[in-house]
């Protein structure tokens, strides 16, 4: 087999692999407002806010923020798309979805471009993201603490199975303090010591929701200094509350670690950085909790090769994704054939972290043509080896690496 022929083979079998998407800030159409959709909501992704600022350096931050969401699409149209080509990944993929809708952006005109998305019924919308997307199913990002979707979920409104729950325990973990008043009004008896009432509430709470979304697995995003420190609330919590109810359950704990939130306020929820953090605190979770299952993304380019050898140490161990700044081709590229010579097909080599569901187009067809080049290498030098290589092989490969191995 030639690599041309094996090009075309991985090409083909990666068009018609759906995707288990394990990673999303997506919602069903039943959580209302909190689903994110359409050319608007595209060009005011923060991302793209982030990108706009680098261009105006003059523009205010607090003039961009009082701006009707109308407004700031417009200006960062102008400004990304009209001023100047829309070249970086994140503009890009606007590019991507609109011209995968079939929109014309010759004309570059935005008015003339919303006239589709006024048009189109969201129901109708989703299906046709889903369909244009490849994508299976995707996982939400579910917080208890959030007032819109606790109503959704107590009123029993989420139907809809292409969209699975994860269970997100920022406010649990990284905020307790201040989430307590709010976790004690749920019903919930917990205090600030962290004593064995509050431990024993705590897995209630967690019991309570997990029957209540159904969750495919737990997460939290933490620091780049994140430790297990016995004094800290948080590690008592993951210790004695997440991880035991999680092997009850048989749920994976996923911990997304190396933001550095609100590096710069101004910039709001556009303004969290990254950092390096210590690949240890992964290895003592996976060698100290050995019946716990935990996937793991981590967000510095620094800690991926690192994080591939702990995975080889530890089964209970999948990594995910390459998250938010790693989620570009040039990174893809080499975390991924990384992934690919250390772990074999034991792995989820990504996840789109979306906000907006028309992202799931742009954030898919740029990644499966990485890991589409990646995997074609791989496949080329396998037969160069002397393999004997089958379409069907690859078939079930990416049905592995695609179809969130783990997540059930
Ligand atoms: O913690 C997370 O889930 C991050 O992905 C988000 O906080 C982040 O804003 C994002 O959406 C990155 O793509
Ligand atoms: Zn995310």
């Amino acid at each position: 087999m030639d690599f041309e022929t094996i090009r075309n083979m991985v090409q083909r079998v990666m068009n018609e692999t759906a995707v288990v998407d394990v990673h999303t800030h997506l919602y069903s159409e039943s959580f209302g407002p909190l689903l994110l959709w359409g050319v608007d909501e595209l060009l005011t992704y923060h991302y793209l806010v982030a990108e706009f600022f680098r261009y105006r350096p003059d523009f205010s931050y607090e003039a961009f923020w009082n701006m009707s969401k109308t407004r700031q699409a417009e200006v960062i149209w102008d400004e990304l798309f009209v001023k100047n080509s829309p070249i970086s990944e994140a503009t890009r993929g606007v590019v991507t979805v609109l011209n995968s809708l079939g929109l014309d952006t010759k004309k570059r005109d935005l008015n003339k471009l919303r006239e589709y998305f006024a048009e189109v019924p969201v129901n109708q919308y989703i299906d046709k993201v889903f369909e244009l997307a490849k994508v299976k199913t995707v996982v939400m990002t579910n917080d208890p603490f959030d007032r819109k979707e606790q109503e959704v979920w107590n009123k029993g409104l989420h139907k809809d199975k292409r969209f699975m729950a994860s269970l997100r325990l920022d406010g649990l973990l990284n905020e307790f303090d201040k989430n307590i008043a709010v976790i004690k009004a749920q019903g919930f008896d917990v205090s600030s010591n962290i004593d064995k009432n509050t431990k024993e509430a705590v897995k209630y709470f967690l019991r309570t929701w997990i029957e209540k979304i159904r969750p495919v697995y737990m997460a939290v995003s933490l620091p780049p200094d994140f430790r297990m420190d016995n004094e800290l609330v948080r590690t008592k919590l993951i210790a004695d509350c997440v991880l035991p109810t999680a092997l009850e359950y048989s749920l994976p704990f996923a911990m997304m670690i190396g933001v550095k939130r609100s590096i710069n306020p101004a910039l709001s929820v556009a303004g969290d950085g990254a950092g390096k953090a210590d690949v240890d605190v992964v290895v003592g979770l996976c060698r100290d909790y050995p019946e716990n299952k935990f996937m793991v993304t981590m967000l510095s380019r620094e800690n991926q090769h690192e994080l591939c050898v702990t995975a080889r140490k530890f089964r209970n161990l999948t990594l995910f994704g390459c998250w938010w700044f790693l989620n570009n081709p040039s990174i893809i590229r080499e975390i991924t054939a990384e992934r690919i010579e250390l772990l074999g097909l034991t792995t989820i080599p990504q996840h789109s972290d979306a906000r907006v569901l028309d992202q799931l187009i742009y954030k898919w067809s740029h990644s499966r043509k990485v890991i589409k080049e990646v995997l074609t290498e791989k496949y080329f030098d396998l037969v160069q080896s002397g393999w004997i290589l089958n379409e069907a092989d690859i078939r079930r490969d990416l049905n592995r690496l695609l179809g969130g191995q783990g997540i059930d």
